[in-house]
């Protein structure tokens, strides 16, 4: 084996701490992996739609929220099949709360919300818990049994190591937000819960939490207690849908997958409607049993499962070529460049149901997965040859940073959407027959007809009142206006590229952010490589993302939301104009393969943040950058 001391330690210690937990009320999944279950044998709309309920505050002036991530079991499958293990957010004041995906979080906006992010992935007699999936420890990652030396860096290994199975680490994002650094969630400001049987020399924070826990205290005079981080959140935006996700360095793949994410909602103020003008209510801190709501999430995502219920991600290198592997090849030895679920979810259930009244509903979708593009459409059978003909059209208001100036109705295309995209859709069942069924159906580049082709059903009942909401068709007057971006005044260059394994060129090592060479080359660069983005404060900038890969990648920055300009081939070629439902404010883009996708910001906020892919797999490997505005 030839293994150091160093490593010998580190095993022998994520070994012990490993049986320690043996007795926990979730097992690692370790060892052999059960058989998956052939998604064409599980039963589709046999669960009903979960709708989140919104979070439960924890107090009022600041609107305050505590929220805990807990390993739990969920009934994911339908019922019969065994429940999955899952980390769950939910508020550590109510034990009934956990849930993934999570409960909404409910903020106003221009009125700060505080959240009290703990990390509590530990058993019954708080030792930790490890990954629900095989961690690949031989990426750029947290790396917290490096100690604080080798903490957020990529070890060294003289022989292929096993999948880390230590404490996980996490730090949460919000996604879309305009906060300030220390509140963003950096990836290497993650935390390991506060456990009994952490090992001595394990870091428990990354590099940048205690910086950001000082500012913090500075700032708001509150100090973090240990397991936990508080972000503040100005809400100073337009109203809108933000999503909360793990973003821990090289986990977030692992972390958002096993359940860690929800929605957040920014309501009220001049870019808002009125009560009413829209398809509501929504869930609402301490509402009753038994209301129907008519504007509800939809988090869309794909997961595998094993006979056993867990949810199955490999534990080799599904295109890794068969090794050899790190350290004797640059190829990494459980990573995997990408993962397609086999099942669809939708807010935490495999393709449930939803029964609908002859009226007007408002879905707030958000992609979660790791990497599957959906294209969605309202049918009446699922399984019909592609491409389908709509039978209700999707009317879509908003888009990742808020409501757009007019709605837009798709027909035969459909509504793309990448992973962490989101969109503000009404579909209007109105005059509908009691008993109608229609489809959500997914016709996104890796759909298969019958199983990830299949999204959700809608089934009509009887109408409970009257629908007082404003048809899509009339709210051309009320949407708010988008407004002007000032001029920019510098054009940045930036790109995405993949690096093949230098042992076997047609294995993928890993995916890189980077500039762009005079001529036009891309300049890749490594996480850990000096800031090259560095907007000046109070600058409007374009940013032009060169895709130097075949395949899309999808351009995610922190802090603002831009607008898309359009988009080109990477060689001489006409500029595409954005879609119409790409016209408002948005943070995640499509990045086609071979084209230069154009943006424009203003960066109106000093601090470092991040640029990276939101395909997870991608992220996770290197395709992630700090940028800092000064
Ligand atoms: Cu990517």
């Amino acid at each position: 084996m030839g293994l150091t001391r160093r490593q010998a330690l580190r095993v022998g210690l994520v070994t012990g701490a490993g049986a320690a937990v043996g007795g926990a009320a979730l097992p690692p999944s370790r060892g052999a992996q059960a058989a998956a279950i052939g998604a064409r044998t599980i039963p589709q709309f046999v669960t009903p739609l979960w709708i989140p309920p919104a979070m439960p505050i924890a107090g009022l002036w600041p609107l305050s929220y505590s929220v805990a991530a807990r390993p739990i079991r969920q009934q994911v499958l339908p019922p019969g099949y065994p429940a999955t293990p899952v980390f769950a957010y939910g508020s550590s004041l109510d034990p009934g709360t956990f849930h993934a995906p999570g409960y909404t979080i409910e903020s106003v906006a221009f009125q700060p919300t505080e959240v009290t992010w703990i990390n509590q992935l530990v058993d019954a007699n708080d030792h930790f818990m490890p990954s629900l999936f095989p961690v690949d420890p031989t990426l750029h990652w947290a790396n917290p049994a490096g100690g604080r030396g080798g903490r957020d860096t990529m070890p060294t290994f003289t022989t292929t190591p096993g999948p880390y199975a230590g404490p996980v680490p996490m730090v949460v994002h919000l996604h879309g937000s305009h906060v300030r650094q220390e509140s963003d969630g950096y990836p290497e400001a993650w935390f390991l819960p506060h456990a009994a049987n952490i090992p001595a020399r394990y870091a428990t924070s990354g590099s940048f939490y205690d910086s950001y826990r000082l500012k913090y205290a500075d700032t708001y005079g509150f100090s973090w207690a240990p397991g936990s981080a508080r972000s503040h959140y100005d809400n100073d935006q337009r109203a809108t849908q933000l999503w909360y996700h793990d973003h821990a360095l090289g986990l977030t793949r692992l972390n958002v997958r096993a359940g860690l994410h929800g929605m957040y909602i920014i309501r009220g103020g001049s870019t808002d409607l009125n009560l009413g003008q829209l398809p509501g209510p929504a869930p609402q801190p301490g509402d009753l049993p038994g209301m129907r709501y008519y504007e509800i999430p939809l988090i869309l995502s794909d997961a595998t499962f094993s006979s056993d219920g867990r949810m199955y991600l490999p534990s080799a290198n599904a295109f890794g070529g068969g090794g050899p592997y790190v350290p004797d090849t640059d190829i990494p030895p459980i990573w995997s460049p990408v993962f397609f679920g086999s099942t669809i979810t939708v807010n935490g259930n495999t393709w449930p149901y939803l029964d609908v009244e002859p009226r007007r509903y408002r879905f707030r979708l958000l992609n979660s997965s790791g990497v599957r593009p959906f294209v969605l459409k309202v049918v009446a059978d699922p399984l019909a040859p592609r491409p389908v003909s709509p039978a209700l059209p999707i009317w879509v208001i908003g888009s990742d940073g808020g409501l757009l100036s007019a709605p837009v109705s798709l027909g035969s295309g459909g509504l793309p959407m990448q992973p962490s995209e989101r969109y503000d859709i009404i579909v209007d069942f109105t005059g509908l027959p009691v008993g109608t069924h229609l489809h959500l159906i997914n016709e996104g580049g890796a759909a298969t007809v019958g199983t990830t082709g299949s999204v959700m059903r809608f089934t009509v009942t009887p109408l409970a009142s009257n629908d007082l909401s404003v048809p899509p068709d009339q709210l051309s007057g009320l949407l708010p206006a988008l407004p002007a971006q000032p001029a920019a005044t510098r054009t940045r260059r930036v790109s995405f590229s993949d690096v093949p394994s230098t042992f076997n060129p047609s294995v993928t090592a890993r995916y890189l952010c980077g500039t762009v060479t005079p001529s036009g080359k891309a300049s890749p660069r490594y996480w850990n490589d000096p800031v090259t983005e560095l907007p000046a404060y109070g600058s409007t900038e374009i940013w032009e993302i060169y895709n130097y890969c075949p395949a899309v990648h999808v351009f995610h920055i922190h802090l603002v939301q831009f607008r898309l300009l359009g988009r080109r081939p990477l060689a001489a070629g006409a500029s595409t104009a954005p879609a119409s439902y790409e016209t408002g404010h948005k943070d995640s883009v499509t990045a086609p393969g071979g084209q230069v996708t154009r943006v424009k910001a203003t960066f109106d906020r000093r601090g470092r943040y991040v640029w990276h892919c939101h395909i997870l797999d991608h992220e996770d490997n290197e395709m992630m950058r700090p940028w800092e505005c000064r």
